[in-house]
């Protein structure tokens, strides 16, 4: 939760306060980094928004969430949208991971759908309606991509 702090390091025996041009080489580079090796989802753009702090999960949506307890940084994706996590930015995942794709640990299903949650690895799992669910040990950290029941 660290909102840029600049650290700023006066260069020594430099002159006062010439911080005005603040190099900040964030990393700003957005997505475009996905191996697209092993895709089998249907790459529809998520339509999914990401969720402000201590958000509510909206009625229809289904929430997902880095961390346990439903923290951490989250996303929300509209109820019937199949979605390939490896599309859904998450920073800071297992393993240097920036996608919701392995990395997911709680999730809330504020929808009257059941949800397929899809290991490409493994085995795939239903979250029912107006469920949420915390990952256990063996599952935490495995989802793929997303899929809808009627
Ligand atoms: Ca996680």
């Amino acid at each position: 939760m660290t909102t840029a702090a600049a650290t700023l390091i006066p260069a020594s025996g430099a002159g006062p306060a010439s911080a005005a041009s603040a190099v900040a080489s964030s990393v700003a580079s957005s997505a475009a980094s996905a191996p697209a090796a092993e895709r089998r989802a249907p790459a529809l753009p998520p339509r999914g928004v990401q969720l402000a702090d201590s958000a509510e999960c909206a009625f229809n949506s289904l929430c997902l969430y880095r961390d346990y307890d439903f923290s951490g940084p989250g996303y929300s994706i509209p109820a019937g949208y199949p979605t390939d996590l490896n599309d859904v930015p998450m920073p800071g995942g297992v393993g240097g991971s920036s996608t919701a794709a392995d990395n997911v640990s709680s999730w809330i299903n504020n929808t009257g759908y059941y949800v397929q949650l899809v290991d490409y690895a493994g085995a795939e799992r239903t979250l029912p309606p107006y469920h949420s669910l915390e990952e256990s040990f063996e599952t935490n950290d495995s989802v793929d991509a997303v899929y809808w029941l009627s």
